[in-house]
């Protein structure tokens, strides 16, 4: 990887923690700079023109270019590595389960925490609190169907973390701060104490 890494971050985000735990997994240098997204330094017309069109962090810069999304970043860094499994197959379920991650996890298990830790319930706008059990209710949905698929494996895809792992694990870890109980869920429980045994894990800021 010849070209200079510099991750745009705010540490409190478990999106900007994947593409870093990412990176430590795969000894990969990657330097870091900060915006404070409650403070709006994600949506100024530089960031805006300069970083990302979207207004939103982490964006992962190779060189001058810029690459948004925290699993196209996971993606970059990852390539060629053992974090993505040569056969096609488990390629495409390593790819399955970080859609469901953006999709049916981190909207609801990363809003909530959101909402919940960095807002403040009493803080929120009308329809927010109108969201919050619907979040809540798909928030388990989506635990639930990583429980059962994690009763049959120590990992998301064939024998070993992928990606996939480390999209998922970002915010479980910190579902109790969106006040979800993870005690339902023992497979998961046991894979959480799994992750961080991984050589090279360094914990989220
Ligand atoms: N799908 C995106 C989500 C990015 C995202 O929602 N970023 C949040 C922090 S985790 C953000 O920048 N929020 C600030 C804002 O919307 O102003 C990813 O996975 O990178």
């Amino acid at each position: 990887m010849g070209e200079k890494l510099l991750l745009h971050e705010d540490p409190r985000s478990g999106n900007c923690y994947k593409i870093k735990l990412t990176a430590a997994l795969l000894s990969v240098p990657l330097d870091t700079r900060r915006y404070d997204i409650m403070k709006g330094e994600t949506r100024t017309p530089e960031f805006l023109a300069g970083i990302n069109a979207h207004g939103r962090i982490p964006v992962l810069q190779v060189g001058e270019r810029m690459l948004p999304e925290s699993n196209a970043a996971c993606w970059y860094l990852a390539e060629g590595s053992a974090l993505i499994p040569d056969e096609p197959f488990d390629r495409a379920q390593m790819l399955r389960w970080m859609f469901f991650e953006q999709y049916s996890h981190e909207p609801n298990i990363a809003t909530l925490r959101f909402w919940c830790r960095f807002i403040g319930e009493s803080n929120l706008s009308q329809p927010q609190k109108a969201q919050m059990m619907p979040k809540r209710i798909a928030g388990q949905e989506a635990l639930a169907t990583m429980d059962r698929h994690l009763q049959e494996r120590e990992w998301f895809v064939g024998s070993a973390a992928s990606l996939a792992d480390i999209a998922l694990y970002a915010y479980t870890h910190v579902a109790n701060e969106g006040g979800f109980d993870l005690a339902p869920y023992p497979a998961i429980k046991s894979w959480l104490e799994r992750v961080p045994s991984l050589p090279g894990f360094v914990e989220m800021a």
